[in-house]
């Protein structure tokens, strides 16, 4: 009977919190093992984005290196979702998720895996890419996507976040996490996921 009582107890509870518990469910979607995905949105489900891109949480641009990539909403991997890049003409083009505030809660020292899903199509003669950025400096870490065309595919690494310093002042230590895509054709991205392995203990200067 007590656990009935519990259970009647939780089913009020998570009424009330509905909202912000399955808000915290579709940010730990594309994590694994339990450890907490510390990206929101890394999974696209919420195409309420803003003016560069229709992914909340996600920027985009698709003129670099005088290239012209576009982005679109397209189906998942996970859930309904993913962001399919397109190419019209080489250059660069990158789907990109930038956290000034720190809010990932990441700290030099710290390692971390990170996981993406990718499918492409005719992506052919250019490079894609993860290319980690941020206080450490552009590209501390990358990790390489395949070319070519092929079905959902995962791609991980784990890496340890270096120490630097913030370089303006008041700035936060902070990563970002940048997809680059400097192929023809088209890539789909979908469960983008960044876990901690392990916490930095001890950072020495
Ligand atoms: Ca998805």
């Amino acid at each position: 009977m007590k656990l009935l009582k519990c259970l009647v107890v939780a089913c009020f509870v998570v009424g009330i919190v509905g909202i912000s518990i399955s808000a915290d469910k579709d940010t730990k979607a594309a994590g694994k093992e339990g450890a907490k995905n510390l990206v929101k949105n890394g999974d696209f489900e919420d195409t309420s984005g803003g003016e560069s891109s229709p992914f909340a949480y996600w920027g985009f641009w698709g003129q670099w290196e005088n290239g012209m990539y576009t982005i679109a909403v397209s189906k998942g991997h996970s859930g309904k979702y993913c962001a399919k890049i397109s190419c019209d003409t080489k250059g660069r083009g990158g789907l990109y998720y930038v956290d000034e505030k720190n809010e990932m809660g990441i700290n030099p020292g710290d390692k971390i895996k990170l996981t993406v899903w990718a499918k492409a199509k005719d992506a052919n003669d250019g490079r894609l890419f993860v290319n980690m950025e941020g206080t450490p400096g552009d590209g501390w870490a990358t990790m390489d996507l395949k070319q070519g065309t092929y079905d959902w595919t995962k791609f991980e690494k784990e890496m340890q976040v270096p120490y630097a310093k913030p370089k303006k002042e008041g700035g936060v230590f902070h990563i970002n996490i940048y997809i680059y895509n400097k192929s023809s054709g088209e890539l789909y991205i979908d469960d983008v996921s960044l876990v901690k392995t392990k916490e930095a203990k001890e950072i020495e200067e």
